[in-house]
């Protein structure tokens, strides 16, 4: 069916069906013209993609809601659409399969990229197989960077530098936008469901400058759900107790420095908000303390945070309150109990996570250990989030 609501998962933008744009092959059309390559502006200017393309154009409001139009240059036919605010070609069907548009925000260093990348690859792989689901990227430029990302880390053990600014026009970081299907029982019947998936990693250091704020409150107010990385290791409460050894983030600890990043992230939903900033958001929100494996000592045995995660064919509720209710009592040893009023006082659909996507500490040259990358409960806040959006069943609600 036709989603009459749309948002773009490369520039988060809102449009409507009949708005979509098209791009031209580039072929050599039937009356013998080729319409050449070039740089578009738009895409350019918007997403600081420079690659030569063949001309974008749009069609009355009718004709967009058809698959195919025909170039005004060349007359060849297309079926390429963009979006018309970005330009960014559009996933194929992107009309009919529903979008979760998932903005991942938290302080600069917090691991907000390494997370991603761990995430996407338990997603396809581990986690995938659990759930019946599989997920490919739905363009070159995902594939290509997600490929690049994967291969540093995986193969060559680096781990990612700082995330560059989005505020720039240069250094836009598009979304990374995949293709997520399940397979789900329905009146006994198997079904496949799909889902586009957009993840948008902001850089942490854009949320204390000015420069991005218009675009992270488009990112945040038109996301579905948002995954906010705090680091433990960068509250003051926390960093006391870390098993020796463990790599610390650069910059010294603020007063807190996770609170504050929460607290911007906040300010900036309700800036884009229309329900006025008394109002609790009603976005499901996953709060995910990284880096546990400089933790863990601290934890007992017991932890529900030390167990391996149990979700498998269904996100289990109670295992997930368990851990929300066992991070919430670590936030008070860690002097962060301000968090957890926070949230309960702005958000509405919100829980608490933890996890460590390294399963262990890279070197004092910030590299991978030798052992490799052993996530562990890396895939819990997306299950939350996907069960909250109806995409996977909860079990013990
Ligand atoms: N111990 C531990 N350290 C981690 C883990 N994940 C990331 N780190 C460390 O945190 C650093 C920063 O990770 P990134 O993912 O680049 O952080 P970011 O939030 O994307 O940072 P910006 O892009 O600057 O906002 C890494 O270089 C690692 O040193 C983890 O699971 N465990
Ligand atoms: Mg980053
Ligand atoms: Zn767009
Ligand atoms: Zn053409």
């Amino acid at each position: 069916m036709i989603q009459l609501r749309l948002v773009c998962p490369f520039c988060y933008e809102r449009l409507r069906p009949w708005q979509l744009g098209f791009r031209c092959t580039g072929r050599r059309s039937r009356a013998g013209k080729v319409c050449p390559s070039t740089t578009d502006p738009v895409l350019l200017e918007r997403m600081g993609r420079a690659e030569a393309l063949p001309p974008a154009f749009t069609v009355p409001p009718l004709r967009a809601l058809l698959r195919e139009a025909a170039c005004p240059d060349c007359g060849d036919g297309t079926r390429h659409r963009i979006c018309p605010h970005c330009h960014s070609e559009l996933p194929l069907h992107f009309s009919r399969i529903p979008s979760r548009l998932i903005a991942v925000v938290g302080a600069a260093e917090s691991g907000k990229t390494v997370y991603v990348i761990v995430l996407v690859r338990e997603l396809q792989q581990r986690v995938g197989a659990c759930f019946n689901a599989s997920v490919v990227a739905t363009d070159d430029l995902t594939r290509e960077r997600f490929a690049e990302y994967q291969q540093s880390l995986y193969d060559r053990g680096v781990l990612a530098g700082a995330t560059r600014s989005a505020g720039t026009t240069a250094g836009v970081v598009a979304p990374l936008v995949f293709r997520l299907s399940t397979d789900r029982r329905v009146l006994g019947r198997e079904r496949e469901r799909r889902s586009l998936l957009s993840f948008f990693d902001t850089a942490g250091e854009d949320l204390t400058s000015k420069r991005s704020v218009d675009m992270h409150v488009r990112y945040l107010t038109n996301a579905d759900g948002i995954i906010v990385v705090l680091d433990p290791l960068q509250m003051a409460g926390a960093r006391r107790l870390v098993t020796a050894g463990s790599r610390l983030p650069s910059r010294p600890p603020g007063v807190n420095r996770a609170l504050d990043a929460l607290v911007r992230v906040t300010e900036l939903i309700h800036e884009g908000g229309r329900s006025g900033a008394e109002a609790r958001i009603r976005k499901p929100t996953a709060v995910v303390f990284t880096k546990l494996d400089a933790l863990w000592s601290q934890l007992d045995s017991s932890s529900p945070l030390r167990q391996p995660s149990p979700h498998a064919g269904e996100f289990d509720t109670q295992d997930s309150l368990r851990v929300d209710e066992e991070v919430r009592a670590l936030l008070n040893e860690w002097d962060g109990a301000e968090i957890d009023q926070f949230m309960r006082h702005n958000y509405a659909r919100h829980r608490l996570f933890g996890l460590s996507a390294l399963g262990e500490t890279p070197s004092a040259d910030n590299r991978v250990s030798a052992r490799g990358i052993r996530p562990h409960r890396v895939a819990d806040p997306m299950l939350w989030l996907l069960s909250e959006f109806g995409v996977v069943a909860a079990r013990g609600r």
